[in-house]
């Protein structure tokens, strides 16, 4: 269809940004969601309600094969951990492992977790993006197990959204409501003391399960199988906190009284507590208050800070003016492992925070670079007689974050 040729419920002129999403949630509609539309999803599914799809991904192929997973689970910068059951006894290992340490797919009971598979593989970056009718700031990672025959984690309960795609081969899943979260004493993994399934199917390559937080499942595999895990993020109160606090109590701003007692009288209880030190420190502690700006900028660091074992590969020398030409012919694209979001007039980039350009359009640009993850040639021509973003745009392309399109990425 030609993009122009259907006005916008609106009237108004859509942009290239709600077309290309537009697009994206009508093929989504389709079959992801079993025929459900987004809207109805997250009214009726999401954190409510299980949704089991048939076919939700037809033709799925799995982005990569049990080789190249393995490999990844060689590599220190990927979290990964082997779980097996061998005689009825769970192990855990944690990666990175040794080629040898991973059983042969001939043997049963094991499975192998890689985490955040979409950060260093297009493809499965790809298929993580279908998930995006979901905000950046939720979505957390792509993990995908390898299980051999009647390999599992047991049944267990996670505190996130997910969405389980069957990559490859076939998984019996059994779920439960939640309930009752006690766990197995004694055992190197999470496992549910009591398990009562009330809902079992088998999943073949295409199928899809969502699972609110908290409900039970255990998948065994029937056979060598692949599954993919769309896992979401939600920061507890205490979790953002610790970092909110930590991230205050090492940029104070501001001038930084210390305690004095000039003038004090001699004690004649030395242990006890100085009054004059206590009320000090009582007032320090009541009396602080974050500035909005700070808390503001800190809310944005810290949805976009790379996990600690995301390294960018910073170009050694940036030959900016062969960056900024190779982008006018093919356009930017973020680094995958690039979380670049926006809120009012800020935007924030890898736990940084940066003001918006001042003129409007360029903010567009910006805005459309985060929601789309890329910008057109004609785009990026734009973008770049822009000063302002072209300093960002620079920046970011030193710091590894930004590519022309196309262009290989860092593996
Ligand atoms: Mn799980």
């Amino acid at each position: 269809m030609h993009p122009q040729s259907k006005p916008s419920p609106t009237g108004l002129p859509t942009t290239r940004t709600a077309r290309r999403q537009g697009s994206r949630a009508a093929r989504a509609d389709a079959t992801l969601l079993g025929g459900l539309s987004v809207d109805e999803f997250l009214r009726i599914h999401w954190q409510r309600e299980p949704l089991l799809v048939r076919a939700a991904l037809p033709d799925i192929k799995p982005p990569l094969d049990t080789q190249a997973l393995i490999e990844l689970a060689q590599d220190d910068s990927v979290q990964s951990r082997l779980v097996t059951s061998f005689s009825g006894r769970w192990q855990l290992a944690h990666g990175p492992f040794e080629p040898d340490q991973v059983p042969s797919l001939r043997q049963s009971r094991w499975t192998l977790l890689v985490q955040a598979v979409n950060l260093h593989d297009d493809c499965t970056n790809k298929l993580m993006s279908r998930f995006r009718f979901i905000p950046d700031a939720r979505l957390d990672d792509l993990m995908i197990s390898l299980a051999a025959n009647q390999g599992g984690v047991g049944p267990h309960l996670d505190s996130y959204d997910v969405f389980l795609v069957q990559l490859w081969g076939k998984r019996r899943w059994r779920i439960a409501p939640p309930g009752n979260d006690r766990l197995k004493p004694g055992l190197p993994l999470k496992i549910l003391a009591q398990f009562e399934p009330t809902q079992e199917w088998l999943l073949e390559p295409g199928d899809m399960l969502y699972l609110p937080p908290g409900w039970a499942h255990d998948g065994i595999a029937e056979g060598p199988c692949m599954t993919g895990s769309v896992g979401f993020r939600a920061p507890s109160r205490h979790e953002f906190l610790r970092e909110f606090l930590a991230d205050a109590a090492e940029s104070p701003g501001g001038p930084d009284p210390r305690f004095g007692d000039r003038g004090r009288s001699r004690t004649a209880r030395a242990a006890e507590v100085p009054v004059g030190l206590h009320r000090q420190m009582r007032r320090w502690a009541l009396d602080w208050r974050p500035t909005e700006k700070s808390v503001n900028d800190f809310i944005g660091r810290f949805l976009t800070e790379p996990a600690a074992n995301v390294f960018f590969d910073a170009p050694p020398r940036l030959n900016e003016a062969r960056f900024f030409e190779a982008s006018r012919r093919a356009g930017f694209q973020l680094d995958r492992r690039t979380r670049l979001l926006y809120r009012a007039s800020r935007f924030h980039i890898n736990g940084e925070s940066v003001a918006a350009p001042r003129l409007r359009p360029a903010r567009k640009l910006l805005q459309t670079l985060a929601d789309l993850r890329e910008l057109t040639a004609h785009e990026a021509g734009q973008a770049i007689a822009n000063s302002e973003l072209t300093q960002l745009l620079g920046d970011w392309a030193r710091a590894g974050w930004l590519h022309p399109a196309n262009s290989r990425m860092p593996p």
